[in-house]
């Protein structure tokens, strides 16, 4: 694709930049100089993948007693999706369903299934972006595909390398509190939440995350970026948060570890959102901020005002539905929300148009920006399904299910009949209409049939000799070779 043409591109999608003009007129006359800087007007990318944080646990979703002032403002200076979902929970196929732009099925992954491949037939999001011209930097929790697909394989240019974990003194866990000494110890005296920096500080792992994104966007300020912010927080446990972030809350009971555990996140969305308008950077940059799964049940998390979350939770809508924000100032409305159906695969393709590249055809995903802004209306999918029916996966995460309109068509088993919930007015799925409407049975389940007949065959997890791990350890960055 020529440069000129890559720049009308992106002119298309930018029309509401103050830089129009001079882009155009780069376009127009075509000298060298203006035209990289046309170059340099990519527009940059942040992803933030909050693991098992709730629908129901953010203050622009409607929280009341975890103040997350600067992801609420993100929602302000955005459009908050109140119908987003992740088509293949929990984590491992969350994620790679989020790479790959496409449900997790059509390479043969139907649940958890831990280390099953990524296809490398088609390309991942970091590697059209990479491919593209962009700095990608990943940060945080992997838990997609082999051992051999690290970021580095599938794509990124560089990856955050995994920071010593701290260990306890064994005078520091005998006067633990008994959970935390018992966590401990069945992990060696390793916390889970407090790292090592270079400088030998122990420093919480989510501050690490925030400082490191500083670091990445700092380094990249120059050029078009994509980071991948996939944190550790806010999953279980949380045992270890400190009482400087808790008391920060409101929340009571054993909602308070939690509690602190999001305020921290949202201290790190405050330290983006400084370092990208430091830069000038905010015009330009597009922040998705989402969560892999629904919300954290066992640790007090809530998908208020639905029913259901991670573990025992899993067969409500509170196990897919999660908080959704788009921010693009000056080309994505401030303070609106967004009503249709999206899905966590719509992030690739969305992503691929607005940095001007066509969407590839393998994706499930569409182009979200003229929802978000209005261009078009109606809903961005009529019909999102699950199937996760992975013959050996745990059995509270076998699920079936369909949504359409304000309908949720949902059984356990194929064996099972299928039981319909109309959202709208019973968004705690306490009463079963499937009796009373069976049209909607009927035609939500026929889609559900043809859905499945396109899918590709349950994948097998290869056995594979153990080497090093996919992310390395240590400070500071690790690139992709070539790239740094
Ligand atoms: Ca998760």
């Amino acid at each position: 694709m020529s440069r000129a043409y890559r720049t009308l591109s992106v002119v298309t999608l930018f029309v509401g930049r103050s830089t129009l003009l001079l882009i155009a007129l780069a376009v127009i006359f075509g000298t060298p100089d203006r035209v990289d800087a046309a170059e340099s007007e990519k527009p940059n990318v942040v992803l933030i993948y909050i693991d098992d944080l709730g629908y129901g646990d953010v203050g622009a979703y409607g929280c009341p007693d975890i103040p997350t002032p600067n992801i609420d403002r993100l929602a302000a200076e955005g459009v908050r999706c109140t119908a987003s979902y992740i088509t293949n929970p929990p984590c491992c196929p969350s994620r790679c369903s989020l790479i790959m732009g496409q449900y997790g099925q059509r390479f043969g992954k139907y649940g958890m299934s831990r280390g099953l491949p990524i296809p490398e037939d088609r390309p991942t999001l970091a590697r059209i972006l990479t491919d593209h011209g962009y700095a990608t930097g990943q940060i945080g929790k992997w838990d997609i595909g082999t051992r051999l697909q690290g970021p580095l394989n599938v794509g990124f240019t560089e990856v955050l390398k995994t920071p010593p974990k701290k260990k306890y003194t064994k005078k520091e866990l005998a006067s633990a509190p008994e959970a935390l000494r018992k966590q401990l110890n069945g992990k060696n005296r390793q916390s889970k939440y407090f790292c090592i920096d270079e400088n030998g500080e122990t420093v919480w792992l989510t501050d690490y995350d925030g400082d490191s994104m500083v670091n990445f966007i700092e380094r990249h300020k120059d050029e078009p970026f994509f980071l991948y912010w996939s944190p550790e927080a806010v999953h279980s446990s949380n045992i270890e948060v400190p009482d400087r972030l808790m008391d920060r809350t409101t929340a009571k009971g054993k909602r308070r570890k939690l509690a602190g555990a999001i305020v921290s996140v949202d201290d790190q969305v405050g330290k983006l959102l400084q370092v990208l308008s430091e830069h000038g950077l905010r015009e330009n940059t597009l922040v998705i901020f989402t969560s892999d799964n629904g919300a954290n049940g066992g640790e007090g998390g809530t998908s208020t005002p639905y029913r259901g979350g991670k573990g025992q939770g899993t067969q409500q809508e509170g196990w897919v539905r999660v908080p959704t924000i788009f921010s693009l100032p000056g080309v994505i409305p401030e303070g609106k929300q967004y009503d249709g159906l999206v899905a966590n695969f719509d992030f690739y393709s969305t992503i691929a148009s607005l940095t001007g590249q066509s969407i590839p055809d393998h994706c499930d995903g569409v182009d979200l920006i003229p929802y978000l802004t209005g261009t078009k209306t109606g809903t961005a999918h009529e019909y999102l399904f699950w199937l996760n029916n992975q013959p050996d996966d745990a059995v509270r995460r076998h699920m079936i299910a369909v949504r359409w309109q304000d309908w949720r068509l949902y059984k356990k088993y194929a064996k099972d009949p299928w039981q319909l919930f109309d959202l709208k007015s019973d968004p705690k799925e306490e009463h079963d209409v499937a009796s009373k409407h069976p049209d909607v049975v009927d035609q939500l389940s026929a889609q559900h049939t043809a859905w499945e007949q396109t899918l590709a065959p349950l994948g097998e997890i290869p056995k594979l000799p153990s080497g090093a791990p996919n992310i390395p350890k240590g400070h500071g960055w690790a690139f992709a070779s070539g790239t740094n």
